[in-house]
């Protein structure tokens, strides 16, 4: 079990709720999860979901628990199984749960892991998280490879500003900022050498259910 004691003190992000902590993870434990999403998308393979309204995403998606967030004409929504290949998604790596249990402070574990992979030109338009049962619960994400810029904004509206998250960084979206509206304006390419081919993966654990 990965020891995160004693917690750091997170960054301030001028945003109550969310919390911010660059380099939460060392350079192996960014190398153990880059394997551990490896051995998963060789079960679930990365694909390119479609919005409801058709739109491919220029993310490409995978999951990890015995839930995954999925996107098609039908709509958002989490299914236990894999959209193309039928399979259930492969479960949580330790490591992701050991992350959870040091920054969402929460007694519930993850049953949900959403797996972005982004390339050099991807992007992803700002959103809100609203596909899960309980907004009590908070949403955690770690980075890994290359810088993205992310932006944020209040959940009630207002001005929005950005932070670049880098590999190893790790964010809360809980209490307060949980409904806060948040996307990915681009990716700093070549920023990082943690993946051999550049890009960026994106790791989002939640409570789905
Ligand atoms: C990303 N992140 O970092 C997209 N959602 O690629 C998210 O959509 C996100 O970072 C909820 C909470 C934290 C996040
Ligand atoms: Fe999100």
């Amino acid at each position: 079990m990965a020891d995160f004691s004693p917690l750091p003190v997170p960054v301030p992000t001028g945003l109550d709720g969310f919390l911010l902590w660059p380099e939460f993870l060392n350079l192996d434990q960014q190398k153990q999860l880059v394997e551990s999403v490896r051995d998963g998308i060789r079960i679930a393979p990365l694909y390119r979901p479609v919005t409801p309204a058709g739109r491919p995403f220029s993310v490409r998606m995978s999951n990890f628990g015995p839930l995954g967030w999925v996107s098609d004409r039908e709509g958002y929504r989490y299914q236990p199984h894999h959209p193309q290949t039928g399979h259930a998604w492969p479960p949580i790596p330790d490591l992701l749960l050991d992350i959870w249990k040091a920054t969402a402070r929460h007694p519930r574990l993850p049953d949900a892991c959403l797996i972005n992979f982004y390339d050099a030109d991807a992007k992803m338009g700002l959103h809100q998280d609203k596909d899960e049962a309980d907004f009590s619960v908070p949403v955690v994400s770690v980075s890994l490879g290359d810088t993205a810029v992310f932006r944020y904004a209040p959940p009630e509206g207002g001005p929005s500003r950005t932070v670049k998250l880098s590999s190893g960084h790790v964010c809360v979206l809980g209490s307060k900022a949980r409904l806060a509206r948040h996307g990915i304006d681009r990716i700093l390419d070549g920023s990082s050498q943690l993946l051999p081919r550049g890009g960026r993966i994106n790791l989002t654990l939640r409570v789905a259910r």
